[in-house]
């Protein structure tokens, strides 16, 4: 089946939001299915759908990002959700700490619905979305690769914003993909789809993939420029989350005082935005986000080693080899 016509597909995935423009130059495009049969184009390196390339197309052209914006990029199911929900807690906290009488928007919001996608959301339906109605300073978040983000914010006329980046190991992302997919598709898809799924994904065939690629985009930009490109790692907050929401608010010029911290305002953050929170809260049980995706989907486990429990042991060694291949030399190491 086509993906304009599955009615439950998220539009991203979908081909009917495409410009003459860009349907000639998909035609010029390497392309290949995704495990289930979708067709994926390959520009400039990576993947995607055909709504989804317009959209980024459309962020490359449009998007002027301004000093004081923030940029949340992640690899997909590499703790977008997270990121989402500790940044706007550490960056507005001073709005709520005052006004203890409002609720804080993330126990009525889903963290996706405060912090929107430049290309699945705001440059999805609109070449010049009204991003003035976000609360400055604006946080806003993207899949793309640092490289096609860089289209847009190099052409910026202000100084650079800042970008933090989160990633977490292949495995545990592959699995945690797995499982969205199947919520996603409202499906309990079999052994053979799962192995499909594998192979696309060790192949790079997915979108925004291939993930190794999207990873090293981020790590060379953080190298490169340290005082706007943060690069985070799941794992690294699960290890150490005071630590390393410390790190953050150091980095997005806003670090915690000394009183702050005394008076227990990094664990509030933290407690307030931990899976167990926000995954019981009604609006993520039973809501739906304005992309049209069920909350829940979003909030699973967060266990790191997950993958223990669906890969073989060649699947394992399969994706352990690929990544020790193609980040050598890089400096960026997974165990
Ligand atoms: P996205 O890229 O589609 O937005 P993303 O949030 O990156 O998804 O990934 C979802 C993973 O983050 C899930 O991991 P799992 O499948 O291994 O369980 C989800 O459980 C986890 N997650 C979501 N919210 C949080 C949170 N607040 N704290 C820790 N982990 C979280």
């Amino acid at each position: 089946m086509e993906a304009s016509q599955e009615s439950h597909l998220p539009n991203y995935m979908k081909d009917d939001n495409v410009s003459q423009e860009t349907k000639n130059l998909i035609s010029s495009l390497p392309a290949d299915k995704d495990f289930m049969g979708y067709s994926l184009y390959n520009y400039k390196g990576c993947w995607y759908y055909p709504n989804t390339l317009q959209a980024v197309l459309d962020v490359q052209d449009h998007f002027r990002p301004h000093k004081n914006d923030i940029i949340l990029a992640s690899l997909p199911k590499g703790g977008t959700t997270w990121l989402k929900s500790l940044v706007f807690a550490v960056v507005h906290r001073e709005k709520y700490r005052e006004n203890p009488q409002v609720i804080h928007p993330l126990l009525s919001q889903n963290p996706h619905d405060l912090v929107p996608f430049l290309e699945l959301e705001l440059y999805a339906s609109s070449q010049t979305p009204d991003l003035a109605k976000f609360p400055s300073p604006m946080i806003v978040s993207t899949h793309m690769h640092l490289n096609a983000l860089q289209e847009a914010t190099a052409k910026s006329s202000s100084s650079p914003c800042k970008i933090v980046y989160v990633c977490r190991g292949l495995k545990d992302t592959f699995v945690s993909g797995w499982h969205y997919k199947n919520k996603l598709h409202r499906t309990k898809m079999d052994q053979g789809s799962f192995e499909l799924m594998f192979d696309a994904y060790c192949s790079g065939v997915i979108l925004y993939g291939p993930y190794w690629e999207h990873m090293l985009s981020y790590w060379k930009g953080s190298l490169e420029d340290k005082e706007n490109v943060l690069f985070m790692r799941y794992e690294e907050i699960i290890e150490e989350p005071l630590l390393q929401v410390k790190r953050l608010a150091e980095f997005l010029n806003c670090p915690f005082t000394e009183e702050e911290e005394k008076s227990g305002s990094v664990k509030e953050i933290l407690n307030l935005c931990s899976l167990r929170n926000l995954s019981n809260l009604e609006i993520n049980k039973n809501g739906t986000t304005r992309i049209g995706i069920d909350s829940n989907v979003f909030f699973r486990k967060g266990e790191v080693g997950d993958w223990k429990n669906h890969l073989t042991p060649q699947m394992a060694k399969k994706i352990d080899e690929i990544v020790e291949f193609k980040l050598r030399g890089s400096g960026l190491i997974f165990q």
